[in-house]
């Protein structure tokens, strides 16, 4: 770790209290000279970081930029973590890093992404300050076929962390949508990345958007976009994502989080539209089950006849009366 880092470290730690020049550079085994560059350096950054004669150096309680350093406290296992101001998209970069080889567990995180991208080619809102845009590379040591357990299993982690952290209620919308007060706050998009040679898929990008505290939301967001506010720091929820993705990813064969996540289901009895891949124009419902494997069960208005369905979308069908 850079001196800079180590410094970002220890005030990360210490957020709203100060630590003297002296103790900082005895700590590090480096000259105050050196320790007050680091300071200004990170303070060009944008860190807002006060000095005080007497008392030494305090990180901002407001400050609230994603860094690696602000992370690592957090964690409960350290994972590699590269965190940068703005990407196309962070699926993109940790893909091109799966396929070099990349680590299992690295997480990229960004500040903006210029292309976030959600799922079948559409969008991802993702503007600068204001929301976490991450990407976990993962072993996919389990079935395949059951792809959408790890989408509806990462649901379950942010929702865990968005509890613990922000102290909000998250409802899950199936399949991949974390809501909060009737408004989406979290997409998640899992690809996977395949050998071509041997056509066996050697990793999994699991990629989350999560929107805090952002006022305004352009069209192509969509109606029902909004944002978690509160008193919470991102890198906290950040790193508590991270825990809660490697807890819940142990448990995927058992599947013991399809409790959670039936629990926080914002669709099971409601009456909604199913839109199902490859078929054109939608069927209404009522979302009866989410079985063991994370699918939804449907059954339709008009025949009666249930329907299991593993991927597509549904909308909710608001204002519609159902007994
Ligand atoms: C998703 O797709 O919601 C998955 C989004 C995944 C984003 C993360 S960010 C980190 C990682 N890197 C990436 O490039 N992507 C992942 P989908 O279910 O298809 O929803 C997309 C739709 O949600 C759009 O068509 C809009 O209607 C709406 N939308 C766009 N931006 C939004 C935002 N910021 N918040 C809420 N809704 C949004």
């Amino acid at each position: 770790m850079s001196i800079k880092s180590e410094i970002l470290k220890n005030l990360e730690e210490n957020k709203g209290a100060a630590i003297s020049g002296e103790s900082l550079a005895e700590t590090l085994g480096v000259s105050r000279t050196a320790v007050w560059k680091a300071i200004n350096s990170l303070r060009k950054e944008g860190y807002q970081i006060e000095a005080d004669s007497g008392k030494g150096y305090t990180l901002s309680a407001q400050s609230d930029f994603l860094s690696k350093e602000g992370i690592l406290p957090y964690l409960n296992t350290p994972v590699p973590i590269l965190v940068y101001d703005s990407l196309e998209s962070t699926n993109k970069t940790a893909t091109a890093l799966a396929m070099e080889g990349g680590a299992y567990q690295t997480t990229i995180l960004a500040g903006t992404q210029t292309k976030g991208r959600g799922r079948l080619g559409r969008s991802f809102y993702s503007p600068e300050g204001t929301g976490i845009y991450m990407s976990m590379i993962l072993e996919p040591s389990f079935d395949l076929r059951k792809a959408v357990l790890i989408t509806a299993a990462a649901s379950v982690a942010v929702a865990k962390a968005m509890e613990k952290v922000c102290q909000v209620k998250p409802e899950i919308k199936w399949v991949n949508d974390v809501y909060v007060n009737q408004k989406k706050v979290c997409g998640i998009l899992t690809e996977a990345v395949s050998n071509v040679e041997t056509g066996q898929i050697t990793h999994l990008i699991l990629g989350i958007g999560i929107n805090c505290f952002t006022e305004h939301f352009p069209e192509e967001a969509g109606e029902y976009a909004g944002s978690i506010q509160g008193e919470f720091s991102k890198n906290q929820l950040a790193a508590q994502v991270i825990n809660e993705v490697l807890a819940v990813m142990e448990t995927l064969e058992e599947r013991s989080f399809i409790g959670y996540y039936r629990q926080h289901s914002m669709i099971l009895g409601k009456p909604i539209k199913a839109f199902r891949l490859g078929r054109e124009g939608s069927r209404n419902g009522t979302a009866v089950a989410i079985d063991d494997n994370g699918a939804l069960v449907i059954e339709y208005d008009d025949d009666g006849t249930t329907e299991v369905l593993s991927s597509g979308e549904i909308s909710i069908r608001l204002g519609d009366k159902h007994d």
